[in-house]
């Protein structure tokens, strides 16, 4: 695990994951070992009915009791408790900048039945009135964001109608930090604050400021909670990226958008330019950024990063997108787990990017099934489970606080690096064959590529590689292969 970040207000240290993984609509009844996840908003919200509960009616808060589609609150303290117990930790996706959208209409079509009224910005589940919301500070001409270029109508106007919370008021600031202290006294670890952009850093700071710290039942005294703020800054926009350093770490969206033009060879790109990835490329520094190949946004075209995006629906480019990802030491990285819904193109744009989790038909979530070969069945991806990425995750923990080294490319796109001598990674993602003698830095041996396969007892269910005695090692990689890469650490040594 990586222990170096401290948010600038900290008390105590806090333990940043290596890895975290965004589980996406999943309901609350599963637990694995050895992981750090991030799920989705666990609070009340608005039930949209046209269209059918897409899955973002869970970005439009209605009250901050905790019954969602994933489940009940005891439920959900079930799920953190296990968790816990096994040393999973739970990140919250916060959703505090607003309310439900101004056409939400009044009644009690919320997910714990609590009334409001989005015309007169009445929740009675919180309770907020009319006085809580923003719109006397905004003066764009329909309350609206119109202009990214004024710091002011970002923050203070209405993101796509959101009703937009008045964060300066200690009424406000008082509700959300309760929501957040009763999640933290549940035993969640962190939060992920959505909309960060559209909210003052100094607003974000006070809130802050009033969490306690994690409970004590799972985490050391005086353990702040690990804070990310989903900023996009993608760059030439009047806020940016830095303002929130402040608070916590950052989502850098660079990340993930460049990655893929890199996997792509698009835009004249090629993975020898990966040299320098990290601040190199204009990203912020790495003990600020979490990083991910794709979002639950732009997975599916909203948010940002464009048609570039990396997702599993090309999965052989995804897998060295995300390999890639976890082999580098930038940033505390992120991968996400998935569900598969049927996309409907209509002049290059997926209409059917608003649909809702795996259900049925009821309306209640379908569980994650795991099949026999340990993937997941009921249409959820588990990307966290693919055995590629699942291996990359265990070679990030291996080769965690190692040195970047041994680099080599040839000048195109056949790439390798080093983690110290605890791990070392081969890409091929040219057209043709590969066939290169490389210095890995790791001690001589026979290792097991974890990607074709895996150490299981003595021996590999993959490719095996032979280090010599002065650490170099042959590697051959078919540009055909399905995973046209490899790699090798200490702890999948024969
Ligand atoms: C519509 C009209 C508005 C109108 C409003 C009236 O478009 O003009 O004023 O009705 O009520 C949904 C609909 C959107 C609708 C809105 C309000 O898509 O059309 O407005 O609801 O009813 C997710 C989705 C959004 C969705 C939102 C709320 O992506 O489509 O909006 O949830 O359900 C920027 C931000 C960044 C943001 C990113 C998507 O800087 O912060 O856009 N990312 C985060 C989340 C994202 C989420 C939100 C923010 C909002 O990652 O998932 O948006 O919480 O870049
Ligand atoms: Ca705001």
């Amino acid at each position: 695990m990586v222990r170096s970040y401290a948010p600038a207000n900290s008390a105590g240290p806090v333990d940043s994951p290596t890895t975290l993984q965004h589980w996406t609509e999943q309901v609350w009844n599963r637990a694995a070992a050895g992981c750090w996840i991030m799920v989705s908003p666990p609070n009340e919200n608005i039930i949209v009915s046209n269209p059918w509960r897409p899955w973002y009616e869970r970005y439009q808060p209605v009250s901050y009791k905790l019954c969602s589609r994933s489940g009940t609150e005891a439920q959900f303290r079930d799920m953190v408790t296990r968790c816990n117990n096994v040393g999973v930790y739970i990140y919250v996706d916060a959703i505090i900048n607003h309310m439900c959208g101004s056409g939400g209409g009044a009644g009690t079509h919320s997910t714990c039945g609590s009334y409001f009224n989005a015309g007169t910005k009445e929740f009675s589940g919180v309770p907020y009135s009319s006085l809580d919301f923003n719109d006397n500070k905004c003066y764009t001409s329909n309350g609206e964001i119109q202009n990214y270029g004024d710091v002011n109508q970002v923050r203070n106007c209405r993101l796509v109608g959101l009703l937009d919370l008045a964060l300066e008021k200690d009424y406000v600031r008082g509700k959300i930090a309760a929501f957040l202290n009763n999640l933290i006294s549940i035993g969640v670890a962190g939060f992920r604050l959505d909309a960060a952009k559209h909210m003052w850093p100094g607003d974000i700071s006070n809130i802050i400021s009033r969490l306690s710290n994690l409970n004590t039942k799972w985490f050391p005294s005086g353990t702040r909670p690990l804070i990310f703020q989903e900023v996009i800054d993608l760059g030439g926009e009047a806020i940016s990226a830095s303002e929130y350093y402040g608070n916590g770490r950052v989502t850098e969206f660079k990340y993930g958008a460049k990655l893929g033009n890199v996997v792509r060879k698009w835009n004249g790109e090629k993975m020898a330019y990966l040299k320098n990835w990290g601040e190199g490329w204009g990203f912020m520094p790495s003990n600020r950024a979490l990083v991910f190949v794709d979002n639950h946004d732009n997975q599916r075209g909203h948010g940002a990063g464009g048609a570039s995006i990396l997702t599993f629906w090309e999965s052989r480019l995804y897998k060295i997108g995300v390999a890639f990802m976890l082999a580098h030491p930038y940033g505390v990285t992120r991968v996400m787990s998935s569900y598969r819904w049927s996309r409907n193109f209509v002049n290059g744009k997926d209409v059917n990017d608003w649909i809702g989790p795996p259900s049925n038909s009821d309306g209640s979530t379908k569980s994650v099934t795991i099949n026999a070969d340990t993937t997941c069945g009921n249409d959820w991806v588990c990307e966290h489970r693919w055995r590629q990425i699942k291996n990359m995750v265990i070679f990030r923990n291996t080769v965690d606080g190692q040195a970047f080294t041994n680099w080599w490319d040839n000048g195109g796109n056949q790439i390798a690096f080093g983690r110290g001598n605890r791990g070392f990674i081969v890409f091929n993602n040219e057209s043709w064959n590969m066939d290169a003698t490389l210095n890995t830095g790791l001690p001589a041996g026979t290792y097991c590529d974890v990607i074709s396969g895996q150490k299981e007892g003595t021996r590999c269910t993959g490719v095996q590689v032979t280090v010599s005695s002065t650490g170099s090692a042959r590697f051959t990689i078919s540009s055909s292969a399905e995973d046209p890469f490899i790699a090798i650490h200490v702890n999948a040594k024969l």
